[in-house]
């Protein structure tokens, strides 16, 4: 037995601790940035909002992949317009904050409010192609924990649609002064492998395997769909692993996803009188489902089922949801069904990704950045003593070696991406034990991990007579800190 969900909520809190520790450390630091004169305290304020923002998640794909669906479906609420309007090709950020509202930014600068109530915006207020970016806010408890980009469909067909995307995304890293537009993570929607295309944009936005996720999306219909041979959600489940391996790596997980089902539990679409139509085609075969959906009345096969509510089923649960879940609506009402669709959909785990290591991630990456910033400011003569001064106050701080560490990461996966040091980096940065600093498990015993840490520093040491990319030379050193620390806390 389900229990009912009074507020859906699968967020991972587990890093939260350490997310606030290092918003605090580099909160600091770009303020004593700022101390440096009305130049530096310019870069200071953006770099402070950069880096004391809720993480920042980039939503990417092809044209019509369910991006706007997801943003939906992570909001609950119907904030991003799906469909075919002209709205549909901006890219938009969603932000908490009140009063509802939507900005939208011209290329040259200006700035059109509108006011928002029910339901996503429908007009732009300029031509479209005048639209740099449109921004919108909205009081909803989600967006405190993540901001949303959601970004127009990329595809060959729509070299515009992908310019616009690129130049918020992709432009906007080399400007500084923008830092705190930057996106600190990346949601990429697909529903097969990436084309070259799309590997190269995605190389182009800064993220490493850490901060992106893919998504095999409209996974309810994937395969031959809901009267297919096989349940499509178990076959997106399946392929979503080969897609992984063909992504080489190069994001966290595949998360085989129906943003539709998602979207429809969470904004509140399902109630009791679509779990009890739905319930009473639990008794059907197949051939009489099928006949449900096609025929043009279908009250001749299930008596006062008429053709306005089955269309609404149709809306609420799709093929897929009137195939597999009759029996939940049968057994277990409104209230079982939407627990069966947000666990079915795979927004389950999208979430428990985004707001748990997929954020602690981000916010490492963008300690980094701010770490990158700070270099190119000491390097264009903007009283270079005060940067140093900053940096080094900052580097030196207990909380900066797990963003050193991560520093390492990125600059490894760039330079040699099949590197062998990405995976013990990787376990390194997500640690949080001795034992874990070597991929053992937390029980371990401390002669065991001893063992472990000491073999390790012994092949890091072998690994510097070989041959290495400068950047992984500067992570081995940075492994062979973490491994000394992890020894000497086993005292
Ligand atoms: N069956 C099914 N349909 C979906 C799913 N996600 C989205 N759709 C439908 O696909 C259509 C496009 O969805 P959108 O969310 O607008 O897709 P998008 O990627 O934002 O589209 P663009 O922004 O125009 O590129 C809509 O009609 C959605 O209802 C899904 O998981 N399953
Ligand atoms: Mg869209």
């Amino acid at each position: 037995m389900t229990t009912p969900p009074t507020t859906y909520n699968n967020i991972d809190t587990s890093r939260d601790q350490s997310i606030g520790a290092l918003t605090t450390l580099l909160t600091q630091a770009t303020d004593a940035l700022a101390q440096g004169g009305p130049e530096l305290a310019e870069h200071a304020v953006q770099l402070r909002e950069m880096v004391s923002r809720p993480p920042r998640v980039a939503v990417v794909g092809r044209l019509k992949s369910g991006k706007s669906t997801l943003v939906n479906a992570l909001t609950q609420h119907e904030i991003a317009a799906t469909g075919s309007l002209e709205c549909t090709m901006a890219v938009s950020m969603y932000f908490n904050g009140a009063p509802a509202r939507a900005e939208i930014h011209s290329r040259s600068g200006e700035v059109k409010r509108i006011p928002l109530s029910e339901g996503p915006l429908e007009e732009l207020g300029f031509p479209l192609e005048d639209v740099d970016h449109i921004e919108q806010f909205l009081p909803n408890a989600q967006l405190q924990r993540l901001t949303l980009i959601d970004t127009p469909g990329t595809a060959t067909l729509t070299v515009e649609n992908e310019e616009r995307t690129r130049r918020v995304l992709v432009d906007g890293q080399q400007d500084t002064k923008r830092a705190s537009s930057w996106a600190d993570s990346l949601v990429f929607l697909s529903d097969s492998a990436p084309r070259e295309d799309e590997r190269l944009f995605l190389s182009q936005l800064g993220m490493t395997p850490l901060t992106s996720v893919g998504v095999l999306s409209r996974a309810d219909s994937f395969g031959a769909g809901a009267f297919g041979q096989r349940d499509p959600l178990d076959y997106a489940a399946t392929h979503a692993e080969n897609i992984a391996a063909q992504l080489g790596n190069s994001v966290l997980e595949v998360v085989p996803l129906s943003g539709f089902l998602a979207e429809s539990a969470l904004v509140g679409r399902v109630n009791g009188t679509i779990a009890r139509t739905l319930g009473h085609l639990a008794s059907l075969n197949r051939e009489q489902l099928l006949d449900v959906i096609e025929v043009e009345d279908p009250s001749v096969i299930v008596p006062g089922l008429s053709a306005h509510m089955r269309d609404e089923l149709l809306d609420t649960v799709g093929e897929y949801g009137i195939v597999a879940a009759r029996d939940i609506a049968a057994a277990e009402g409104a209230v079982g069904l939407v627990n069966w669709m947000i666990e079915r959909s795979g927004i389950s785990r999208l979430t428990q990704l985004l707001t748990g290591e997929m954020s602690y991630f981000a916010v490492l990456q963008r300690a980094v950045r701010m770490l990158d910033v700070l270099d190119q400011l000491a390097g264009a003569n903007i009283n270079t003593e005060h940067v140093r001064w900053v940096q080094s106050v900052t580097l030196s701080q207990p909380g900066m070696h797990f963003v050193l560490l991560y520093r390492s990461y990125r600059n490894t996966y760039a330079a040699t991406p099949d590197s062998r040091l990405l995976a013990p980096l990787r376990a390194a940065i997500e640690a949080t034990s001795a034992a874990e600093v070597v991929g053992l498990s937390r029980t371990a015993s401390p002669n065991q991990v001893r063992a472990e840490l000491e073999q390790r520093l012994g092949e890091m040491q072998q690994l510097a007579m070989g041959l290495l990319s400068a950047a992984e030379d500067e992570a081995r050193e940075r492994l062979v800190v973490a491994y000394q620390a992890a020894l000497r806390s086993l005292g």
